[in-house]
């Protein structure tokens, strides 16, 4: 008999998914292994898009990102309903307190390595021990609970709106661009991720002037923005309330001239960033956040690549053009 599973947003591979996703967060938090990460949150977003439910691991393998490794897997999976990989995992105490831990915003995989070295394990024993933590960690404990709940996309463009039209009283010159999963169309998003660029800013001046200040100041006067986590010369890491909760906001100012490889490489995925970077190596050329360059015979990357919109980028590296929503990898 065929096993089926509840399909979330139309993925009816969604369980497999799940158990994938797992063993990809134990090997970027606890065996410290981003290849295999990377590998495995792969194979999930293949089977994520396939529209019909694998029924073996052999199937499975035909998908971009299935090896044979994953397929056993998969195979396990279907035959017993569960891993012993993962059964191994979730029993393990040192796994449990570094999945606890990393919830905070600011702690990675090494400070909570370092947590768990002088015997803090949880939250709870966190919270007597903000000593040793920085500024953005005790931000993110402080807002553990909020930072963790997705942000529905109606917020999001309500707040949306409020950065619009603050930053364009203090300067209608400002492009901004909300980038990240919201602007690749999902429902939900973990974070605000916010574009600025100025004409008066372009990757020639060495300063960006006081550009981003005066954009954070006003969106903390009007109240928007509630805590500094950092802040440089183009980049803000923060938080932001306008209904209830607290959500996470990032605001990036760009060079001018380097705005549509900024929004290219600020939409992501991740995922999907590095698979168009690795096509335009193939094709001779190299993209980055800034700019895109041909490579030529020697290896060393030439000028700058004019570039007009996001389109361009694609079309110099024949790649063809992906809508924001089709870059969910
Ligand atoms: N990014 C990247 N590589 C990384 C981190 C980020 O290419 N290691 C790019 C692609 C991401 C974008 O930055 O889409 C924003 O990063 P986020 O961590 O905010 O990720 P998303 O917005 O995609 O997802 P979420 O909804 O979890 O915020
Ligand atoms: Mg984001
Ligand atoms: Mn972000």
């Amino acid at each position: 008999s065929k096993r089926k599973a509840p399909s979330k947003d139309g993925n009816v591979n969604s369980d497999f998914c799940d158990f994938l996703q797992e063993l990809a967060e134990y090997e970027k938090n606890v065996a410290g292994n981003i290849f295999k990460y990377n590998a495995y949150r792969k194979a999930a977003s293949s089977l994520a898009s396939h529209p019909v439910r694998v029924q073996s691991g052999k199937e499975a393998m035909k998908l971009d990102g299935v090896g044979k490794k994953i397929a056993d897997k998969l195979d396990e999976f279907i035959k017993t309903g569960e891993l012993q990989k993962l059964k191994k995992i979730r029993n393990d105490d040192t796994s449990t307190a570094i999945n606890s831990l990393v919830r905070v915003s600011g702690i990675g995989p090494s400070k909570a390595k370092e947590l768990i070295e002088e015997g803090i394990t949880t939250i709870e024993e966190l919270r007597k021990h903000e000593d040793k933590l920085n500024h953005h960690q005790i931000i993110g404990l402080k807002y553990l609970e909020d930072f963790e709940e997705k942000i529905p996309r109606e917020e999001i463009e309500q707040i949306e709106s409020v950065i619009r039209s603050e930053i364009g009283s203090l300067d209608p010159q400002f492009n901004i661009t909300i980038c990240g999963s919201y602007r690749r169309g999902k429902k939900e998003s973990g974070d605000i991720d916010t574009l600025i660029s100025h004409p008066s800013f372009t990757s020639s001046d060495k300063k960006s002037s006081k550009l981003l200040e005066s954009v954070v100041n006003k969106l903390k006067e009007c109240g928007l923005i509630v805590e500094l986590i950092s802040m440089g010369d183009v980049k803000f890491m923060g938080a932001c309330k306008l209904v209830e909760k607290t959500r996470r906001l990032d605001i990036r100012l760009t060079p001018f001239d380097q705005y549509h490889c900024a929004v290219l490489y600020f939409t992501g995925s991740d995922l999907f960033n590095k698979e168009m970077r690795a096509h335009a190596l193939n094709n001779g050329y190299t993209l980055n956040e800034y700019c895109i360059r041909r490579v030529g015979s020697t290896g060393t990357p030439g000028e700058p690549l004019p570039v007009s919109c996001e389109e361009d980028i694609f079309d110099y590296i024949d790649y063809p053009h992906k809508k924001p929503e089709e870059r969910n990898l």
